[in-house]
């Protein structure tokens, strides 16, 4: 495990913020970090290069996805993920579960796994504990996920708790069925927004003492605030010493709100999707592009952004590619949100060194208006 050292650097003294350094078989890197998400084997739209521009050094690659095109055993025979991606930093799995319940079709959980449909030819498949760790075993990243269950916010309390116990019964499974020693294979805790499930989870998987904790089953139909309520209370049930990773979150102030809550780590699509739509995240606050009012904007994008979009284009021309269609606005776009992202954690983690995190939260706040 000495592979994945967590070293805390500092603890902002306003909140629950840490700032750290993650080693991993794939280089080191600085948290708190976000990973922009590589569903299918690319960060849609752009080269490694310009992901990495955009100060990116973990990526995040979906179990579902390429376990179904083109296939674990494909993946590995063609060098596994970082040699097929071409991305020499740490990448993380996510175990495919939550993937299921959100694209498979006719989908159905057993106590074995899940059973599905695949969204791509509907053909029927399933998927174990143990299968998720071969699967990603096969694919090679450094970090995977636990097979997990995660329930929808409005579930009722009974459905969460059950999820929970089995979540722990299928990390138990996967525990067991985790071979290769340079992966670290992080728990998922579980539990919805209510504070006795989510101890109970968490209390549950420290025994296996996993070399990280996932909070999952956030971020899925409940009010922010709930969101950072549950972390207040989650959290402290977690090891100090080991990175904590908020699944599939979020928007911009959500990392800041999960940050100042104890969490090291985030992805999400919100940066990547958003950018081809058109919709930029900028220092003062979100841009729609497609607006008429950009029209003659002789400006850039962002006036302190360093990223290609903003120091060579104008935002009439960034708007003028997305009402034409042409695949340069997402991409530009894509480069600059991913930025954006970059810098907000750059800002963040200098922010708990210097131990001023709601210092930085009420300055952001202010700004985006
Ligand atoms: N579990 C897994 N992946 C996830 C989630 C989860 O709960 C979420 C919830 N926001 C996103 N991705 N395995
Ligand atoms: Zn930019």
């Amino acid at each position: 495990m000495s592979k994945f050292a967590f070293t805390l650097l500092a603890t902002d003294p306003t909140s629950m913020a840490r700032a750290g350094l993650w080693e991993t078989p794939h280089g080191t890197i600085e948290t708190p970090a976000f990973m922009p998400v590589g569903t299918a084997g690319t960060v849609k739209g752009l080269t490694p290069d310009q992901l990495a521009a955009t100060g990116a050094r973990k990526i995040l690659a979906n179990t579902y996805h390429l376990a179904l095109r083109p296939g674990p055993e494909v993946v590995a025979d063609l060098g596994g993920l970082h040699r097929f991606f071409d991305w020499s930093g740490p990448i993380l799995t996510d175990s495919g579960g939550f993937q299921i319940f959100s694209l498979a079709k006719l989908s159905r959980m057993t106590e074995e796994g899940v059973t599905f449909r695949s969204h791509l030819d509907g053909s029927a498949l399933n998927l174990t504990p143990e299968k998720a760790m071969s699967i990603q075993e096969f694919l090679g990243a450094d970090v995977i996920m636990c097979l997990d269950e995660c329930p929808p916010a409005d579930a009722p309390e009974e459905h969460i708790l059950r999820a929970v116990d089995r979540t722990t019964r299928w990390a138990a499974r996967c525990r067991e069925a985790h071979q290769r020693s340079d992966q670290a294979l992080f728990g998922i805790v579980q539990g919805g927004t209510i504070e006795s499930l989510r101890i109970r989870s968490a209390e549950a998987l420290l025994p296996f003492d996993f070399p990280g904790y996932a909070v999952g089953g956030l971020s899925v139909g409940e009010p922010p605030p709930e969101m950072y309520r549950t972390l207040e209370f989650t959290t402290p049930v977690l090891p100090v010493q080991k990175p904590r990773y908020l699944m599939g979150v979020g928007r911009p102030i959500d990392l800041i709100e999960g940050v100042l809550r104890g969490i090291d780590l985030f992805d999400c699509v919100m940066p990547t999707r958003n950018g081809r739509n058109g919709m930029a995240f900028t220092s003062t606050g979100p841009v729609r592009l497609k607006n008429a009012r950009h029209l003659r904007d002789t400006g850039p994008l962002d006036a302190e952004c360093p990223c290609q979009a903003c120091q060579r284009f104008s935002r009439g021309y960034l708007r003028h590619l997305f009402m034409c269609g042409e695949m340069l606005g997402p991409i530009l776009l894509t480069l600059h949100n991913l930025t954006f992202y970059q810098r907000l954690m750059k800002g963040l983690r200098e922010a708990i060194l210097e131990g001023r995190g709601h210092e930085f939260r009420a300055s952001q706040l202010a700004r985006w208006g």
